[in-house]
């Protein structure tokens, strides 16, 4: 069999099922096995796009995505996407081509060390060189990108060693069984529920992974311990939850914060430090790290307990063990009825450019039951993050760990095609969305019904917002935007601007929009005049009433 073959064959054994990417010239042999293949090749406009969407296939399934990339121009695009999936531990495995490394014409044309700019931002990047090798690289990678801490790992597969032929077998992929925290472990973090006075849960990015879900319910509705999320743990459970207290979407000084002050012992579930800090300088406070493998540490994070190993596992063995005490959780509870009073103020407000507060809210009320948010990033962020309740494992998907506008898109698109018969909806500035825009035509040409929310503040209102609390003049950040109607018509989707006028016609027109087929594309101007009073300085000041 032709190597190409065989890496495509090796692929269909690890249950691949699609491949997102930009191919080359160098990458001719092995799209001509995937066409010959069960594994749908899902063709975008840019490679990060690839990759935000190869990365979400992992994120939601817990099993590698893939993404496919030309050498030299092709690899650098995805860069971006690599980075995200390596810190956001969504395993992913990216393809690149290479120029014959046996006999070439074509001097340094296009040549970058590939596999050197990769390591840095991959758990596992090599150059296969040779056909024989093919099925055990493969099958390697696919294992470093899935085990926990998962993440990017990247293949370099040459021209010619495409093209050789290989004696060389699949191999099929097999379940790994995580490893359990040992008894003693077990016995720390029993000891360390039973012995505090106020305990909280701090449910992180890794909770969201694996379906822990389960066995937290039982937790909780044994000892009645309440819990925060941080902004990558939204929806683990419910938060409409009467347990659940808040999200962290900021570090510090939130009404989340003055509950965790309150509390003596903070149960972190499954968070690592890759992701903004949930909580700053607490230093009464006692950690207990439980996640998949041990903390790193870092002068943000240093826990004093770490009870390493499956989550599940950990919360299932002290559920049973615990005994439950006379916790103390008033104080928590009269900062969440601040919380939400706080949420609530401007909710209702009618005009546009709509109160942050407001879209929220309309958002909140119009998403239904088992929906998906795709969020990319810009300052709508904080706000949906903080103020709006997530339901269901996965329903906001959200990037805390690069962080990286243009993401929105890629992400929103995966989720529906894993996902058809969930509305999706995509909210993005108008700065993040014009960054990957060119991929409207992949939404459109998969026939996906996706709807677009374009937050327009005609700027980077997140800079702008920063800008404005450090005192400095308006510089450098505004910016004009195309016609969004015609935009969208212009890639065959639908684009509603003119007919939304107050937050009402934006209700009627997001639900329309996401019970109708197609790529719906609605413009929604917001006044983010509101982050003063609400965010940073404006949010310290309602704090110290507390
Ligand atoms: C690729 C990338 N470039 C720059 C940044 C820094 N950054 C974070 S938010 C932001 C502004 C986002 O603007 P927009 O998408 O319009 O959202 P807004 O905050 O205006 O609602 C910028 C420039 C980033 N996170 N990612
Ligand atoms: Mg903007």
């Amino acid at each position: 069999m032709k190597a190409a073959e065989l890496f495509v064959k090796s692929l269909e054994h690890c249950a691949v099922k699609h491949i997102f990417g930009v191919p080359g010239e160098e990458n001719l042999a092995l799209l001509e096995a995937i066409r010959k293949s069960s594994i749908e090749m899902v063709t975008t406009r840019d490679e990060q796009t690839a990759v935000f969407m190869a990365a979400t296939v992992g994120r939601l399934t817990g099993r590698v995505g893939v993404a496919l990339s030309t050498l030299g121009p092709g690899a650098t695009n995805l860069v971006t996407g690599v980075a995200y999936a390596q810190l956001g531990a969504m395993p992913v495995l990216v393809i690149t081509g290479q120029k014959p490394i046996k006999k070439s014409k074509q001097g340094k044309f296009q040549i970058v060390d590939v596999v050197r700019m990769m390591k840095p931002i991959t758990k596992f990047s090599e150059t296969i060189v040779s056909g024989e090798r093919v099925p055990s690289s493969v099958y390697h990678a696919v294992r470093v990108a899935e085990q926990e801490r998962p993440g990017a790992v990247h293949l370099e597969f040459p021209e010619d060693i495409a093209e050789e032929d290989s004696q060389a077998k699949p191999i099929t992929w097999q379940k790994i069984r995580r490893p359990v925290p040992d008894e003693k472990g077990i016995k720390t973090f029993v000891e360390a529920v039973e012995k505090a006075k106020s305990p909280i849960i701090l449910i992180g990015a890794g909770a969201n992974r694996k379906l822990i879900r389960k066995q937290l319910r039982r937790f909780i509705d044994k000892t009645k311990i309440p819990f925060i999320s941080t902004q990558m743990g939204k929806g683990v459970l419910d938060e409409s939850d009467p347990r659940y207290i808040g999200t962290a979407a900021l570090s510090q000084n939130d009404f989340v914060h003055k509950a965790l002050e309150k509390a003596d012992l903070i149960i972190m579930l499954g968070h690592d430090i890759t992701e903004k800090p949930p909580i700053l300088g607490a230093e009464k406070q006692k950690f207990i790290h439980i996640n998949f493998s041990a903390a790193e540490i870092d002068n943000v994070y240093i826990p004093e307990i770490e009870v390493v190993g499956d989550i599940s596992y950990s919360l299932w063995a002290c559920t049973e063990k615990v005994k439950v005490q006379d916790w103390d959780f008033s104080n928590l509870y009269s900062v969440k009825a601040k919380l939400q009073e706080n949420i609530a103020a401007k909710s209702s407000s009618p005009a546009l450019p709509i109160k942050p507060q407001r879209f929220v809210s309309s958002l909140r009320q119009i998403m239904p039951k088992g929906s998906m948010l795709s969020l990319d990033n810009g300052m709508y962020k904080l706000w949906v993050a903080r103020n709006y309740p997530a339901c269901g494992q996965n329903s906001v998907l959200l990037d805390n760990a690069l962080a990286t506008m243009g993401a929105g898109l890629g992400v929103g698109m995966a989720a529906k095609m894993l996902n058809p018969d969930k509305k999706v909806v995509v909210v993005a500035g108008d700065g993040g969305f014009l960054m990957n825009v060119a991929d409207l035509e992949t939404a459109v040409r998969l026939k996906l019904d996706l709807v677009v929310v374009v937050i327009n503040d005609n700027g980077y209102g997140m800079i702008k917002w920063k800008q404005n609390e450090m005192k400095l003049a308006d510089f450098g950040l505004s910016f004009a935007n195309p016609d969004f109607e015609k935009l969208a018509e212009s890639f065959g989707a639908f684009g509603h601007s003119k007919d939304i006028k107050t937050a009402e016609d934006f209700e009627r027109r997001l639900e329309k929009s996401i019970n109708s087929k197609g790529v719906h594309i609605i413009e929604l101007p917001i006044d983010y005049s509101e982050n003063e009073d609400y965010f940073g300085k404006g949010l310290a000041k309602q704090l110290k009433e507390i």
